[in-house]
């Protein structure tokens, strides 16, 4: 087996403890790596019942088989733990030299335990692994780190790094990786920041070893040719996500006022074809052919990279229709280190709480100055704030009113209205870290293929989605956007990974590896919530409740009942009992034999 290195390094913070694990191929056959080693380290390793963000929570830094290899956007790393957001499983894929530095360094992953009791950096230089302080840097913004950081260790290393968020334990903190690439939404950058974690840095000098390295260079080669000669290849790059904002006006998708519409009247200020105007320079992961990272200056004449999604929940979503005022919230999100889509989502329930009187805010729908000040003021933790940085599921609980709260088992919902599309609320409701689009964004099919249906072929695209994206993207680790976005066929992928590991895996191998974990997150899931029942993969009540009233949609909601039936198809076709627990024999056909104990207690038909 080649290309995995099939070293991990286990760092344990509270002893100063760095060790190597040889860990078996097995392993590497059965989850491939990122999201698959995470989850089974979770499994193996975390003590069930664990504080999100005391020492015993472990922090997981994966690659996979594919990352850092020449060929299409194979610059990612993955980051996980258990989520002081949503207690369960939480993980996060960002672009970053980080992922090309920890291969070359030759780990295939890093799990961290433990917390330092002073602020400090993990420092990984090839086999070696140290921790240096970081007091002078605690307190300072993400970019200004990573400016020090470079100063320090120099620009041949991969950084990932929290802000003020991160350290002041928001719980829906993410990790930033560069200025404007940050990940990790289920506030894995608060889990750093609960172990004085100010950052990590990697340098590597080695190479992975593949199994036949010109095979793999012509199939990779090749993948990267077609990729350019897409014919939506010259779009992309004009407007990369951002021409979303159009698409999701025009289908009535597009979250606004706390995805109470589908459309937004000044969209047009906010979406693609502005940003294309007043675009200043296009940014991009490592070793990224596509690139995505389209740049403005901001109303406060800084640069600000621009995704749809940050577009949608921090515009339409709190009522700003001017894009160089998102661009100014964008820009400190990433400074901070928040999430801009649990962000987004929180700010729209409390604009909403305040505006129905339940809560005391400073701030109405649209006003750009006082939002500003409310993210810094959620940040520091202070004033309103310290309860903002809970997150919406929280938040909604102490104020009384859930029923408009956004979110899916604690995690807020990603752009994307559902009021009138049920497959995509599908998505949401069985994504495995909670509600994000990452594992199956189903919407521009179901949009295409009749959006009230509530049938089965739509519950065997969801999973077909979650297969390919949740599973093969995120344990591989490479990008997603040239399959998704440009239409790269997968059996690139699948020739690319054989040449270099020297397997021969099918798609069909990759969907059974996919199922494998999505089964053992799910029990991961059930473990710390003590059983399951189908209200906790149940979207927000909003969308069945109240109905659209603006735009051609105007009248559209969620029916609970066939919702709740194509939830039970969805587990039917996975294997699952009707509560949502994995079966026995399903994970006895998928080698998870010790986890069959845990599901004969919960998976009883209820
Ligand atoms: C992802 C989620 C997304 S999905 C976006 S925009 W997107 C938001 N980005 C944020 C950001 O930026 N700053 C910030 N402070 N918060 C943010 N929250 C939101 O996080 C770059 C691209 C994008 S842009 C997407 S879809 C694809 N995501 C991939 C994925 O998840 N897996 C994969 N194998 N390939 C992917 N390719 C694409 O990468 P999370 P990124 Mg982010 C600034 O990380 O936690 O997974 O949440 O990672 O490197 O910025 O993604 O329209």
């Amino acid at each position: 087996m080649y290309s995995w290195s099939k070293r991990i390094l286990w760092v344990d913070l509270s002893r100063g403890e760095f060790r190597e694990w040889r860990y078996p191929g097995e392993m590497a056959k059965m989850f491939l790596g990122g999201r698959g080693f995470a989850a089974k380290i979770l499994w193996d390793h975390l003590k069930p019942g664990t504080d999100p963000l005391s020492p015993d929570n472990l922090f997981v830094v994966a690659v996979g088989a594919l990352t850092a290899l020449p060929g299409p956007n194979t610059g990612k790393v993955v980051v996980a733990a258990k989520s002081p957001l949503t207690g369960g499983y939480g993980d996060g894929n960002i672009g970053s030299w980080a992922s090309i530095h920890l291969r070359a360094a030759g780990w295939d992953a890093v799990v961290i335990k433990g917390a330092l009791e002073k602020p400090g950096v993990l420092v990984i230089e090839d086999d070696k692994a140290r921790i240096d302080s970081a007091e002078d840097l605690w307190g300072l913004d993400a970019f200004t780190t990573h400016d020090k950081l470079t100063e320090r260790y120099g620009k041949n290393a991969g950084f990932l790094i929290i802000g003020p968020a991160g350290e002041n334990l928001v719980r829906y903190a993410t990790v930033v990786a560069q200025k404007g690439r940050s990940g990790g939404r289920p506030g894995m950058g608060a889990v750093m920041g609960s172990k004085k974690l100010k950052a990590i840095v990697v340098k590597g000098t080695k190479r992975p070893e593949l199994f036949d390295p010109d095979k793999y260079m012509k199939f990779a080669r090749e993948a990267i040719r077609e990729t350019k000669s897409s014919p939506n290849y010259d779009f992309w790059m004009r407007q990369g996500t951002m021409m979303t904002i159009e698409w999701s006006q025009n289908a009535s998708v597009l979250p606004t006022y706390n995805f109470r519409e589908g459309v937004f009247d000044d969209y047009e200020r906010i979406g693609g074809n502005y940003m294309e105007k007043i675009k200043v320079e296009v940014r991009s992961c490592p070793y990224c052919v596509m690139s995505c990272g389209h740049t403005i200056k901001d109303s406060e004449g800084q640069k600000s990279e621009l995704d749809y999604e940050n577009v949608a929940m921090l515009g339409s979503n709190i009522g700003i229709g001017r894009l160089e005022d998102v661009g100014v919230l964008n820009r400190l999100a990433d400074m901070l280190g928040l999430d801009t889509i649990s962000l987004g989502n929180t700010l729209g329930y409390a604009l909403e709480a305040a505006e129905r009187g339940k809560l005391e805010l400073d701030a109405r729908w649209g006003e750009f100055r006082k939002i500003r000040k409310l993210i810094e003021d959620i940040a520091y933790r202070r004033g309103v704030g310290n309860l903002l940085a809970e997150g919406v599921k929280r938040v909604s609980e102490k104020v009384g009113e859930t029923w408009y709260a956004m979110h899916v088992k604690g995690l807020e919902i990603s752009a994307y209205d559902c009021h009138a599309a049920p497959g995509m609320a599908l998505a949401y409701a069985t994504s495995p870290i909670g509600a994000h689009h990452k594992d199956a964004w189903v919407i521009s099919w179901e949009v295409q293929h009749g959006r009230f249906n509530y049938d089965r072929p739509k519950v065997q695209k969801v999973i077909e989605q979650q297969r390919i994206r949740g599973g093969f993207f995120e344990s591989a680790v490479a990008c997603r956007f040239p399959w998704i976005e440009l239409g790269l066929s997968l059996d690139h992928y699948v020739r690319m990974f054989n040449a270099a590991t020297g397997l021969s895996y099918t798609l069909d191998d990759f969907f059974t590896v996919a199922d494998r974990i999505y089964a053992l997150i799910r029990m991961i899931w059930i473990r710390e919530m003590d059983g399951w029942s189908i209200e906790m993969d149940m979207p927000p009540e909003r969308w069945f409740k109240e109905p659209l009233t603006k735009g051609p949609l105007k009248g559209a909601k969620l029916d609970k009942d066939k919702f709740i039936e194509m939830l039970k198809m969805y587990y039917e076709e996975r294997g699952w009992a009707s509560n949502g627990v994995p079966k026995p024999e399903t994970l006895k056909k998928l080698g998870l034999d010790d986890a069959v104990p845990l599901a004969e207690k919960y998976a009883a038909e209820k």
